[in-house]
This record gives C-alpha cells, structure tokens and sequence, in this order.
C-alpha cells in the first residue's frame, strides 16, 4: 500500500509543478501566457489555446489509464509465474495509430503556420511605421521623422520604453547591425528576428493603455540576457505631447536624452 501511496504522491508532485513554476519570478519573462493585447497576439494565444488544451485532456486521459493498468494489474496482485497473454501483430489497429497521430501534427503545422504567416506578412494599411534594429546590446527605434528612442539592456527592468499611440496599426520594420536578434514581447506579438542585410516586418495595434515586458529571444552574445523590451501604449494625445516633446529635445542643442 505505501508503494501505492508514494506513487500517488510523486504523480500529484510533478502534475502541480509547473503551476510552482508559475508562482515564482524567475527574473525573466513570466512563464504564463500573458493577457493578449494586440491582434496578434491574440492569435497566436488562441492557437496556443487550441493546441494545448486537447493535449492535456490526451495527456491526463493516458497517463490516467497506464496508472490504472499498473495498479490494478500490478505483480503482486496476480498468482505467482503468471504470464500475461502475449499478444502480437495487428495491422489494422498499428495502420490507424499511425495515421491518426499523423492528421493531427499535419493539423497542429497548418494551423500554426497560418497565424505566424499573418503576424509577419508586411502590411500596406499601416497609420505609423517604425524601424526596430537589434545590436549588442539593446535596440533603437527610428519613428522615420528623425526621432529615435535608445532601448539599452538592462536587466533591472528601467528600460527605456518604445512609445506606440493605442488602436493604432503600427507596421514594424525590422533590422539587425550585428548579429542575428529577436524581437519578442508576448503579450503583443511572436518573435521576430532582426537580421543584418535583411529586413523582416510584424506589427502591432495595441488596444488599451498600459506597459508590457519582452526580450531578445535569439542567443546574440554575452549581452544577450540584458536586450530587455518595454512597449508602452498612450492614448493619441498623450503620445502626441510625448512625440512633440521628443521633436523639441531634437532641435534644441542641448544634449537630453
Ligand atoms: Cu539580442
């Protein structure tokens, strides 16, 4: 019976262990989905909703059976040499149980294939463009009329945030001057890498006011941890004073930041 009991405990142990996981602040992302904020990412939530949950449901459903097998027809509980039938070769059942594991990854791969297309397709009817390029180690965002915000890493958190207006689609271009960097903020998008000689585009349309957190999610060297992101969303007049505050700081001589 303790046999019994201490395999209880251990399967209750490693079921509840991402949820420790969850409860803890490892420094870095948070290793829950956020609320998503933009389209987007609103997408790629539900896709991670639609995959992740029949999954679950497949992996309590299994786990739960073998469980039931290796308890109720455990060793100890059968007469003693007894050897279970021994059964061999059945081609119907070996041909679906290859098939139908086979229509559901091929389902899984169109369906994510489909929303990291629509994340990265370059949009024509975009109301603001903005070019984000990736160095070591930290990002520049270059607003096409003159005005650049400096992101430097930090891993404190007091990044300097890249100002978008709410409900606006946003086109975003992005670059690397380096190395290979990639641009991701959970909440709002997928990862989008930032390549030298190669521009790559996402966007973003942000539907309430507020900050969100991401970070550089391509290994780019031993800065790497420190690409820290922070997007903050104003409502248009705010980001309008924020913006004409940003020109003045330009066309002063003085050296603000
Ligand atoms: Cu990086």
């Amino acid at each position: 019976m303790t046999r019994v009991v201490r395999a209880l405990v251990a399967a209750v142990g490693i079921a509840a262990f991402p949820f420790v996981l969850g409860a803890c602040e490892l420094g870095g992302l948070h290793p829950i989905f956020p609320n998503p904020v933009s389209p987007n990412g609103q997408d790629i939530f539900t896709t991670y909703l639609w995959i992740s949950v029949p999954a679950i449901i497949i992996f309590i459903g299994v786990e739960a059976a073998l469980l039931w097998v290796v308890l109720r027809y455990r060793r100890s509980r059968q007469p003693a040499n007894y050897v279970p039938p021994q059964v061999h070769g059945n081609t119907t059942i070996e041909v679906v149980w290859t098939i139908i594991p086979l229509i559901i990854v091929l389902g899984i791969a169109g369906y994510s294939f489909n929303t990291l297309l629509k994340d990265f397709q370059p949009i024509t009817n975009a109301q603001m463009e903005v070019t984000i390029s990736g160095h070591q180690f930290g990002w520049d965002y270059d607003y096409e009329n003159g005005v650049v915000v400096h992101q430097e890493g930090t891993l404190a958190g007091e990044v300097t945030p890249f100002v978008v207006p709410t409900n606006t689609l946003v086109k975003l271009r992005f670059r690397g001057t380096d190395v290979i960097h990639s641009w991701w903020v959970p909440a709002i998008s997928g990862k989008t890498d930032a390549v030298p000689g190669y521009d790559n585009f996402s966007w973003l349309k942000i539907d309430q006011v507020g900050t969100w957190h991401g970070e550089c999610a391509e290994l780019c060297g031993v800065g790497h941890a420190t690409m820290q992101i922070n997007v903050q969303a104003m409502n248009q007049a705010d980001f309008d004073s924020w913006m004409n505050q940003k020109k003045a700081a330009l066309a002063s001589p003085s050296p603000s930041k």
